[in-house]
């Protein structure tokens, strides 16, 4: 490694926090390690796992990061995305359900570097404004704000890690007569919890992750009906009564949608789940990753290193499958070739590398191939890198389980337990069913039961059989 290399990472949720612990091991193990600097806008660590109460600017004026809101519970399998070198049962020292809300699974991420140092090299409340690469120099030129103090300073890095994450700009479309519309209506993006939906009928567009939970956020807290408008295909679950799919909604009179069958419905709410665009506002066209939300965007080798300049790297840029272990293994590879262990070829090779990749991404059908995909995606960097090695068909098994779970319940299949591929761990039950459960906190998911009248969601099991 040459000597005085600096390493700028911009984020601190878990891709970053995986870049930091990917260097972390390797100094463990004796290597030398060059200076890092990681900017992280917020105030504590963690992402879009940090829950902000704010919705569109902060405190400061800044863009609200997360998208996260109140109950929301993992909504994959904890097996699926466990670190192989910091179990579960490391953490918690006892077996927990498979599907722990949002504090839990912070508290997790969190805890495996707080064994570390590593927080000595994040400077929090700090953004990168900009970041552009200087040919003579074979750096990059950063400049960054200190959001406490309003100072700006900029310093050269040799290399540049990208790690601020792709679902916090809401991509928003128009619909005729929207600002006709008088309820609420907003992006997933701003959206906190569900409770003042409580007998209203509300409107979910898009057929996804945000549409999926989003809707069943509002039925659990008691909604008088929801209705999911998608584009392409219907989510197709068993949809408990009261919960319906539709096709497009083609444009809004007052509080009436008419929808693209010709059928029309009158809403309380509108909660666009229509995704979110990668948007890197710190970067110059030419080093700025531009894609729609897919498991194998363009432009980088490996998935991870920018082919138009190896030393910058995005890490968990792909739509997610795979998480916190993928990015782990991201970021060791990219540590790995920053530490010069791996050698980046040439342009030539890589392109061939690319396209080789977005060949078979493009012949994906189902979400099965997808998953399938992305484990071999995990497996090609994994076998370059010293990260622990793990059993990664087990894990497309624990995913093909919990798609079909979910196709047999969908507001039931967080009750469900797997066995962790890292410890064998069976996972516990958790005290409460999740269409019941209405405390998210550490305290009551580890601790157990609080006083029943404390915890009504008005409706709850009862709306099931209404
Ligand atoms: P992020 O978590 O988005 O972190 C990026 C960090 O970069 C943030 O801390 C941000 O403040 C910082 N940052 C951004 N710009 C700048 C800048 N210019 N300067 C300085 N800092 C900056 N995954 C799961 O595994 N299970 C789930 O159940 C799950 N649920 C999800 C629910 C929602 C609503 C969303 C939006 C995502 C969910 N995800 C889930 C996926 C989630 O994106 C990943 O788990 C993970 O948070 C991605 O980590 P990241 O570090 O790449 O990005
Ligand atoms: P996704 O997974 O990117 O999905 C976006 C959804 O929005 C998808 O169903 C799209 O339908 C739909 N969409 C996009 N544009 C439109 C328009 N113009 N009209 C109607 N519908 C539209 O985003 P999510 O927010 O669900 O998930 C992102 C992350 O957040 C994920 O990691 C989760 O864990 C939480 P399409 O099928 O393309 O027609």
């Amino acid at each position: 490694m040459q000597a005085d290399l600096r390493v700028a990472i911009i984020g601190a949720g878990p891709s970053g926090m995986a870049q930091l612990r990917a260097f972390e091991a390797a100094e463990r193990a004796g290597a030398e390690v060059p200076e890092l600097v990681c900017f992280e806008k917020q105030a504590d660590w963690g992402g879009q796992w940090n829950y902000s109460w704010r919705t569109g600017l902060d405190a400061r004026g800044e863009p609200v990061h997360s998208s996260m809101y109140r109950n929301l519970w993992s909504n994959g399998p904890k097996e699926a995305l466990e670190f192989a070198d910091y179990s579960f049962d490391e953490h918690f020292g006892k077996p927990i359900s498979s599907y722990p809300p949002r504090p839990v699974l912070w508290d997790y991420i969190t805890g495996r570097l707080k064994q570390t140092d590593v927080r000595r090299h994040i400077r929090f409340e700090t953004v990168v404004r900009w970041a552009r690469f200087d040919e003579e120099r074979q750096q990059f030129e950063l400049t960054a704000e200190d959001l406490r103090t309003g100072r700006t300073t900029t310093e050269w890095f040799d290399h540049v890690v990208v790690a601020s994450g792709h679902f916090s700009y809401p991509q928003l479309p128009y619909v005729k007569g929207a600002e006709t519309f008088p309820g609420s209506i907003c992006h997933a993006h701003d959206f906190r919890g569900a409770e003042a939906l409580r007998d209203r009928d509300v409107l979910i567009i898009g057929s996804s992750y945000s549409a999926e939970d989003i809707g069943s956020q509002a039925y659990k807290m008691g909604a008088r009906s929801v209705t999911a408008s998608y584009r392409t295909n219907p989510m197709g679950y068993d949809w408990p009564e009261g919960f319906e799919e539709r096709p497009l909604v083609s444009r809004f009179d007052g509080s009436t949608a008419h929808f693209s069958d010709g059928t029309s419905k009158e809403f309380d709410a509108v909660i666009f789940c229509t995704g979110y665009l990668h948007k890197y506002p710190f970067l110059p066209e030419e080093l700025g990753l531009s894609s729609p939300n897919n498991v194998y965007p363009d432009g980088l080798y490996r998935g991870v290193l920018w082919d138009q300049n190896p030393r910058l790297s995005y890490l968990g840029a792909q739509d997610q499958w795979f998480t916190f272990n993928m990015f782990d293994v991201q970021a060791w590879y990219v540590r790995d070739v920053i530490l010069g262990r791996i050698d980046v070829p040439g342009v030539e090779e890589r392109g061939v590398s690319i396209a080789s990749w977005r060949e078979r991404f493009a012949a994906l059908e189902t979400a099965s191939d997808e998953i399938r995909f992305q484990a071999d995606y995990v497996r090609d960097l994994l076998d370059l890198t010293d990260y622990p090695e793990f059993d990664i068909d087990r894990v497309v098994e624990i995913f093909l389980a919990w798609k079909a779970d979910k196709k047999r319940d969908i507001m039931g299949y967080r009750d469900r337990v797997y066995r962790s591929v890292m410890t064998g761990t069976l996972s516990a039950v958790h005290h409460t069913p999740w269409l019941e459960e209405l405390d998210d906190s550490l305290e009551r998911y580890l601790h157990g039961a609080t006083p029943e009248a404390s915890r009504s969601n008005g409706r709850g099991p009862a709306m099931r059989t209404a």
